[in-house]
């Protein structure tokens, strides 16, 4: 299976070199995709100078911050015209571990669209504050109920889309941005009668950079969600309702932890860390060898 992994990125300098250590090293078959949005501290032009090193890695740049639902739709849309059988959502923060890439793959052989989910047995967020556990598990119940959604992780980003269902969804309509384009996108595949796995995941919060989580990207999600369900009940929606297909995975055994070496930078040099020193010579922030495809024997 031809597969792509499309990691949205801004401002990600710090974290992706070592994330692209980790997928390669558990997932050695994907092609990454990393859409970047012009960000100040030189991601796009690291990840220019991994892509003349691995012919794995692929870079869409974007001229400025237009968010997190255009830069996969984007992505999506490369998937479809590279003929690529299944495409990932992914963050670039560890917040998805790539630990867990294993179980998508197989999950996503008998499942058009697999959601790692946070609230399913298996699933957990082990360092939230009770403050975020709060808004996120609550924003999925609110969703599930008004929307009538059996997916118990609808907001959560890392997901499996088989092609047919990029192709079938009709992306030029997808609307949201933030938190509601994973309801959105969850809610259009359910409705097209698409099979849903949902496979349990650890998500830990990001270690290096900032979220680009505001609260316009949460009020977003509340008034998608009220407005389509309003939308809904409008006559003639209701008979096109199909019946949904869900399915909740159990935990599977996860490969060997492999550990990917950190960027030897000082704390002193991390502190004065310079966009433009990546700029001049992103290879010194890559200290470190990706693992490779490994060579087929035919
Ligand atoms: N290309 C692009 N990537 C973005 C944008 N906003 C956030 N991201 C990326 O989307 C992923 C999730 O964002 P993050 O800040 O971690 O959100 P949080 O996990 O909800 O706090 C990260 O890889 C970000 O770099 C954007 O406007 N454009
Ligand atoms: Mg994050």
């Amino acid at each position: 299976m031809k597969t792509l992994i499309i990691i949205p990125t801004y401002n990600e300098a710090e974290n992706l070199p070592s994330l692209l250590h980790g997928i390669f090293a558990y997932v050695p078959e994907t092609d990454v995709l990393v859409v970047d949005d012009h960000s100040p501290d030189g991601t796009g032009q690291l990840v220019e100078e991994m892509s003349k090193q691995d012919g794995r890695i692929h870079c869409m740049h974007r001229p400025g911050k237009l968010g997190l639902g255009t830069a996969y739709i984007a992505g999506f849309k490369y998937a479809i015209s590279h003929r690529y059988d299944a495409a990932f959502e992914m963050d670039a923060d560890f917040s998805h571990d790539p630990q867990h890439l294993p179980a998508f793959l197989s999950a996503i052989k008998d499942a058009d669209l697999v959601i790692g989910s946070r609230y399913i047995p298996g699933g957990s967020t082990p360092n939230w504050s009770l403050l975020r556990r709060l808004i996120s598990s609550s924003g999925n119940i609110f969703a599930r109920a008004v929307l009538r959604l059996p997916v118990r992780d609808c907001t959560g980003g890392f997901r499996c889309y088989r092609r047919e269902v990029l192709e079938a969804i009709g992306l030029d309509s997808v609307q949201s941005r933030g938190y509601a384009f994973q309801v959105e996108m969850t809610y259009r595949v359910l409705n097209k009668g698409f099979t849903v796995a949902e496979t349990p995941i650890i998500f830990v919060d990001r270690r290096l950079g900032q979220s680009k989580m505001s609260r316009s990207i949460v009020l977003e999600a509340f008034t998608y969600v009220l407005r389509t369900r309003l939308i809904s009940l409008l006559p003639g929606h209701a008979s096109t309702r199909v019946r949904y297909v869900h399915r909740i995975l159990p935990p599977s055994p996860l490969p060997p932890r492999i550990d990917a070496p950190r960027p030897q930078i000082s704390m002193q040099a991390e502190r004065e860390f310079q966009p433009e020193q990546i700029a001049a010579n992103p290879r010194k922030t890559v200290p470190f060898a990706i693992p490779r495809r490994p060579t087929r024997h035919l």
